[in-house]
């Protein structure tokens, strides 16, 4: 098949997922075109049947918001029809699948060109409830021709809160688990707990903070935390009002992220929302147990007490004493490390989940709707 694939491209997981899912495909075969305003990270150069087009938004002195959407949408047709694509596979819904819609009708009178939206979380659960963008999301996944939702707690509330009457297939997240796997030669000698994110509020980053400081009080951790984002100048204050920034060490966005993770011995997730959960899955498959909250698909990930803790949202003490029980016992840390690499491998790694998409793609080019 020949695919075009459009996300958000800088540091998010619903831009992770969908370079890596464009990775899976053109190792598998197909040839797959990533239209986006900017490279994708994790996306190397010359890789083979892939390919990157650069939407290009130019200026105005009458725009003062750049048309973005529609720049977009007109890059789509024109790729779509000098590279005969077959379908465009859009993740997040707001903009991108109103780009595809209109990509699709400026081709109709030439051809068919449906599109699939793969709706991530945020764009649902903060951005589509929004009032400013409710209409134009629940529009987006009705004009579709396919949707697909990353946990059956994803496609629950987006039919709740939308009442959309078209099907939505649920596609969990997945992992590489040749990439993402456990390296106990890279393991920190001195307990170490990681926090992977895009620092927004959501993530509750500050709470990271505060559960190290809590364990701290047991036992001589660190806290590596990689990202960035609005709450990472407030959570390097809050350090440092709890002294612990000596104990915590911030190192930005980062690539290869898998030899980071590989370093800990816990993966703390203490997120007010969260659909599925990546940062967790991707931990999972290293081998190293994650510590998350009881919220939004993240129960259809980790099972509490088997390959992961959960706890209530906000539950500092929880969620330390589950970290600090991790960090003293090595027999039940390997024991819950082991299955987690499990949960990673049985449910949710490229060979089982890549050819979900691939059975759907070729589902929705069979339905000539
Ligand atoms: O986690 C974020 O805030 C980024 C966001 C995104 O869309 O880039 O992530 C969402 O998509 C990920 C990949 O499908 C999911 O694993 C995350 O759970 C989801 N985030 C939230 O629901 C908050």
């Amino acid at each position: 098949m020949k695919i075009g694939i459009t996300c958000y491209p800088t540091y998010g997981g619903s831009g992770i997922v969908a370079t890596e899912l464009g990775l899976e495909l053109a190792n598998r075969g197909h040839e797959v075109h990533f239209i986006t305003y900017a490279n994708p990270i994790r996306l190397d150069a010359n890789i083979p049947r892939i390919h990157y087009h650069e939407v290009e938004v130019s200026n105005y002195p009458l725009f003062q918001f750049p048309p973005y959407s529609l720049a977009l949408a007109s890059s789509m047709a024109d790729i779509a029809e000098g590279y005969k694509l077959d379908l465009l596979h859009v993740h997040y819904a707001i903009p991108h699948s109103i780009s595809a819609m209109l990509a699709k009708q400026i081709l109709a009178p030439r051809r068919r060109l449906p599109f699939i939206t793969t709706l991530h979380g945020t764009d649902i659960t903060l951005v589509g409830v929004d009032p400013a963008y409710f209409s134009i999301t629940k529009f987006s996944i009705e004009q579709s021709d396919g949707v697909t939702a990353i946990s059956q707690d994803l496609r629950a509330d987006t039919i709740k809160t939308f009442g959309v009457q078209n099907e939505i297939r649920v596609i969990h997240n997945f992992v590489n688990c040749d990439t993402y796997a456990p390296a106990p030669e890279e393991r920190s000698s001195e307990p170490l707990m990681i926090h992977l994110s895009n620092f927004r509020p959501v993530k509750r980053v500050l709470d990271c903070v505060r559960i190290l400081a809590e364990v701290r009080k047991s036992v001589n951790a660190r806290l590596l935390m990689v990202g960035d984002g609005p709450e990472r100048g407030p959570a390097e204050n809050l350090a440092v009002q709890l002294g612990v920034r000596e104990s915590i060490d911030f190192v930005g966005k980062q690539n290869h992220v898998e030899k980071l993770i590989c370093k800990a011995h816990v993966l703390l997730m203490p997120s007010e929302m969260e659909s599925f959960g990546l940062a967790a899955l991707e931990a999972m498959a290293c081998g190293v147990v994650p510590i998350g909250t009881n919220v939004g698909g993240v129960p259809e990930l980790i099972t509490d007490g088997v390959d992961g803790y959960l706890g209530a949202v906000g539950d500092i003490d929880r969620l330390a004493s589950r970290a600090a029980e991790l960090l003293t016992n090595p027999a039940l840390q390997e024991r819950m490390a082991l299955a987690a690499r499990k949960t990673a491998l049985e449910r949710f790694s490229t060979e089982s989940l890549i050819p979900q998409y691939e059975r759907y793609y070729q589902e929705v080019l069979n339905a000539r709707t």
